[in-house]
């Protein structure tokens, strides 16, 4: 039996570490750990509730609009506010133009040199590399002129000696199956991705002056006024302007991004039965289509799937919802507690840095173990596409149907390390085909004559009652995000959020069960102890940042 621990994982936003036992080249247990505390949770306590989603949103600087969203939506649910149709709107043109980059970024960025082994890209032809690319998609980008200058840049990187953005990976590892044109194809994607992410993420500039961390957020709806004819307020101008850049977002995902995720996944099909987890799923659903606040009336619909019985969908009830710290460096008993009552004190039992091991048997991370029913719960993408195909989304079903079908397996193969891939891209393409249709239904109510931005009756907070409490839910790139606040004599008294990464990297619970990245290293071969990429591919399947997890 070799031990062997992964610290830090990289190519993730924050500080996450794996140990792991590999026996007879498979792992047989593992522990995921964050070794970064944050904190600012208890910087919230005593402020003004209608300034949370200003700090909340310094969680992370990758998901930087989601902490304001679940912010707002929580003290709004405490206040009973209900937002104007075009704040609701325009929220959802922020929230869905931020997933549909994040998880381009994260498909290219982030996993495909997990998948994709870039030295090989060197031994290429190019004319075979737009042959293959012609066979997938009809990008106009894709000819061997443009494939030659990308082997050559990458030829320049490894003349030198410097990969850059390349350098330090596991190439011409055994685990590698794609042909040079397939890795030349995808590499050229990487780099142009690059450049796509940067521009369409200017939808964020227009609706909320800039990104990272836009700041037209604001309790009971936005400050963006929307007049037409005003040049200081949201105008048909800047309104052509998103449309040119939501087309531009669609084109890349459904030309390159999901051409490229079904070419690289048909090499990699013994994925589909590696890493499947908990295989217990939570989505809070997403995307009001009216300002009824009823998760009825949002496009994704809400869920809970259970040990993957795809037959019910159960619905959440939010009081089932607790965080345990049995094995997390805070105070608390044993058993979990729901977040309206729980605090984040830390006690730090841990080994003093550097170490080689982490004991597992007592706390052993940073981030705390959320749990539904007392049930460890993986989140996500394919969280939020198992909800929505259990629960006959009809846009999710085509997508799922179709996505499978091109690959030739059925539904049991997106329990796995490539389901989580895969479902990445049909939520990605499903955002990218509805934002222009809540663009049109944002100028169509504003044709109306409804200029209505934000809900000001509760502003005062002498209008607040002495004591109340609340949560706001987001479905983030990551999975259920929700942030529950407690309110009292107009001031925060307790603040604490349950984050995507938090459900999925929990170390284990009071009875020893399991979380979701624990989980789903168990039974994942291992070509080779010394370079764990397949510990890369299933943990970087999840797409974790522990900057939120910890928070
Ligand atoms: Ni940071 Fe996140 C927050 C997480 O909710 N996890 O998706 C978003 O970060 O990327």
């Amino acid at each position: 039996m070799a031990r062997i621990v992964v610290d830090p994982i990289t190519r993730i936003e924050g500080h996450l570490r794996i140990q792991a036992e590999v026996n007879g080249g498979q792992i047989t247990d593992a522990w995921s750990s964050s070794t970064m505390f944050r904190g600012i949770e208890k910087i919230l306590k005593g402020r003004d509730p209608r300034d949370a989603w200003y700090f909340t949103q310094r969680f992370c600087g990758v998901c930087t609009t989601v902490h304001s969203i679940a912010s707002i939506r929580a003290v709004e649910n405490a206040l009973n506010i209900r937002v104007p149709l075009n704040a609701e709107l325009i929220r959802n043109l922020i929230i869905g133009i931020q997933v549909v980059q994040d998880h381009v970024i994260h498909f290219y960025h982030l996993h495909a040199l997990d998948w994709v082994d870039v030295v090989s890209a060197l031994k290429a032809d190019p004319t075979k590399t737009a042959a293959l690319a012609a066979s997938l998609s009809d990008w106009p980008l894709n000819s061997p002129t443009y494939f030659k200058s990308v082997q050559d840049k990458v030829a320049a990187f490894v003349k030198k000696g410097r990969l850059g953005p390349f350098g330090n990976a596991y190439w011409g590892h055994p685990a590698y199956k794609l042909p040079p044109e397939a890795n030349l194809m995808a590499t050229a994607h990487y780099l142009e991705a690059l450049d796509w992410q940067r521009e369409v993420i200017k939808i964020h500039a227009i609706l909320g002056s800039k990104n990272p961390h836009p700041q037209t957020f604001l309790v009971g709806g936005m400050a963006i006024p929307v007049d037409p004819n005003s040049q200081n307020a949201l105008n048909a101008d800047k309104i052509a302007e998103i449309a040119q850049l939501l087309k531009k977002a669609k084109a890349f995902v459904e030309k390159v991004y999901i051409p490229d995720l079904l070419a690289v996944a048909s090499f990699y099909k013994e994925w589909a039965g590696i890493g499947g987890g908990v295989g217990n799923y939570i989505s809070y659903g997403e995307y009001p289509l009216d300002n009824s606040g009823k998760p009825e009336k949002l496009w994704f619909p809400q869920g809970i799937i259970v040990g993957k019985d795809l037959s019910r969908v159960y619905p959440i009830d939010q009081q089932k919802i607790t965080e345990s710290v049995a094995h997390s460096w805070y105070e608390g008993g044993d058993a979990g507690v729901h977040p309206w009552e729980e605090q984040t004190e830390v006690r730090y039992t841990g080994p003093t840095p550097p170490y080689d091991m982490i004991d597992t048997d007592k706390k052993y991370s940073w981030v705390k173990s959320p749990r539904y029913d007392g049930k460890p719960m993986e989140t996500g993408p394919l969280a939020t596409i198992l909800v929505a195909y259990a629960a006959g989304h009809q846009g999710t079903k085509g997508a799922v149907e179709l996505v499978l079908g091109k690959l030739g397996v059925g539904p049991e193969a997106l329990f796995s390390t490539l389901g989580r891939t895969a479902a990445r891209g049909i939520e990605t393409l499903l955002v990218a085909q509805e934002l222009p249709k809540w663009l049109d239904m944002l100028v169509a109510n504003v044709a109306g004559g409804d200029l209505a931005i934000h809900n000001g009756e509760k502003w005062d907070p002498a209008t607040w009652p002495r004591e109340t409490a609340g949560y706001g839910w987001h479905n983030a790139p990551r999975g259920a995000l929700g942030h529950w606040i407690r309110i009292r004599d107009q001031k925060i008294e307790n603040y604490q959020a349950v984050v995507p990464s938090t459900w999925n990297a929990s170390p284990r619970d009071e009875k020893g069960q399991r979380g979701p990245y624990e989980a789903a290293l168990v039974g994942t071969p291992m070509a080779d102890p010394n370079k764990p990429l397949e510990i890369l591919r299933t943990i970087h399947s999840f797409d974790p940042c522990l900057a939120c997890a910890v928070h």
